[in-house]
């Protein structure tokens, strides 16, 4: 059997990773933040099929002797970071805790792998924040796009993929990258634009909220699914060489086109309900992003099962049944 360990294990990634590695016979253990509601720890691991199948410990990215401790107990085959300080623009609020957790936290990280565990492999949560505005001439960001993100988020995450790159150099060691682009789902954080919006629309019909106020509705994203994207990751890890793939769906929409989406599957209009509140801009904008998956497609042989319309779909039906 083997083991895996995730550090993130209680976000939304790292549930469906979870669910994912028991299906294929995995013995599971994730270091969880302490939290002081109790319930908030683990709330995403609870009640879909997970329950008392994973070990979970205390730990942070930024307690090393936690890391080391929980490492040496474990000794896993497979390191899946996916912890992080996960919202742009939080980030721009908490700039120091964000560059300690996703880019010293990597280094943590990579040091205890490194010295503790070196025959295991290692998975980096990278992502396309960390192109920021560049993009190529076709409209498309690709393994060989020029990195220059635009958010402490950002900055933090290019640190922490070029730690893995020069660890696997270095000291020969298994360490990937999946660059992720957007990937939403029902256990989205409702303060992220998918959710928010989807939230928000249910809320209205419902009669339950009057307004939805958002930030920018002209940047545009790549949205996949979350559950095909835990798929990537350890396609990723378990492809022959260590390496970075990009995983996204290569379809792009507005946030505008989001709101038309979701507001009118519910029979609304969403320029009835939609205002715009500046505390919800950011301090620099990534406008516009758009992936080729074309080497995890190829090379991996993945492909997502999700469209953005089913995916929407299936978030629409959760608030519809929780609230
Ligand atoms: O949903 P978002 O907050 O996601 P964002 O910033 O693209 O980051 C997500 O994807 C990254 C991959 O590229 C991950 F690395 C990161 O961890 C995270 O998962 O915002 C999407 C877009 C932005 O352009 C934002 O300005 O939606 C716009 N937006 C407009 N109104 C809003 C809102 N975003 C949020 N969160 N809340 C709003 O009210």
């Amino acid at each position: 059997m083997k083991k895996a360990l995730i550090t993130g294990i209680a976000g939304q990634d790292g549930s469906y990773l979870t669910e994912h590695l028991l299906s294929l016979g995995y013995e599971v253990f994730g270091i969880v933040r302490r939290h002081s509601v109790a319930e908030n720890q683990n709330h995403r691991l609870v009640g879909n099929g997970t329950n008392g199948k994973v070990t979970n410990f205390y730990g942070d990215l930024m307690d090393y002797p936690s890391l080391a401790r929980i490492v040496s107990e474990v000794k896993p085959d497979e390191i899946y970071n996916l912890g992080a300080m996960s919202h742009v623009r939080i980030s721009f609020d908490m700039p120091s805790f964000t560059i300690q957790t996703n880019a010293l936290g990597v280094l943590n990280m990579l040091e205890v792998y490194r010295t503790t565990v070196p025959d295991a492999k290692f998975y980096q949560a990278s992502s396309s924040e960390m192109f920021g505005n560049s993009v190529d001439d076709d409209g498309v960001q690709r393994l060989t796009t020029p990195m220059n993100p635009v958010s402490p988020y950002g900055c933090a995450k290019v640190m922490g993929y070029n730690l893995v790159r020069h660890y696997r150099h270095a000291y020969g060691l298994h360490a990937c990258n999946g660059i992720l682009f957007n990937h939403e789902s029902p256990r989205r954080g409702s303060n992220f634009v998918t959710n928010k919006v989807v939230k928000g629309a249910v809320s209205i019909k419902k009669g339950l909220q009057k307004n939805l106020e958002l930030g920018n509705m002209d940047s545009y994203r790549d949205w996949g699914h979350s559950k095909d994207y835990v798929r990537a990751m350890h396609m990723i890890l378990n492809h022959d060489t260590p390496d970075e793939f990009i995983v996204a769906t290569g379809e792009t929409h507005s946030v505008r086109n989001l709101c038309e989406t979701v507001f009118g599957k519910l029979g609304l209009n969403y320029e009835d309900y939609v205002v715009q509140n500046p505390k919800y801009m950011r301090p620099e904008e990534l406008k516009y992003l758009k992936g080729d998956a074309s080497k995890a497609n190829s090379v991996l042989g993945w492909q997502p099962d999700y469209t953005f319309d089913t995916m929407m779909d299936e978030m629409i039906e959760h608030w519809m049944a929780v609230l």
